[in-house]
């Protein structure tokens, strides 16, 4: 989609700090980090939301959260982590490509605001 940021991420078109790449999946620093390792792992490929990637290719699905996995042990992230992805209004998501969040380095409270 071409008005979509994410999609102009991925296509290499505004530079970010990558952790990991394949052919079908990126991950990079988030801009506003909220934990000392903040990463956004995301498909290539456009979906609004987490719904809507499972539902259409839910082996896809299944490889981006295999990269958040990939990510925690890049970063080192042997004490735990976190995966968070947004959906829609309600659940504060700003960008709508699918992205999750992977949070650690920090103990992490909960519940959510
Ligand atoms: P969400 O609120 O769940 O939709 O998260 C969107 C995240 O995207 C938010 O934590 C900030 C991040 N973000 C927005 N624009 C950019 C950007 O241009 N570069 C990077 N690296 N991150 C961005």
């Amino acid at each position: 989609m071409s008005d979509c940021l994410f999609c102009t991420i991925a296509a290499g078109e505004i530079s970010v700090d990558v952790v990991y790449e394949d052919d079908k999946v990126l991950a990079f620093r988030d801009i506003d980090p909220q934990a000392p390792t903040h990463v956004l792992v995301i498909p290539r490929e456009h979906f609004d939301n987490v719904s809507e990637m499972t539902r259409d290719n839910p082996l896809l699905a299944a490889e981006v959260l295999a990269a958040t996995t990939e990510v925690a042990q890049l970063e080192t992230l042997e004490r735990g982590y976190r995966v968070v992805t947004n959906v829609g209004t309600d659940g504060g998501q700003s960008v709508r490509h699918v992205h999750f969040h992977v949070l650690g380095g920090r103990g992490l409270t909960w519940p959510p605001g």
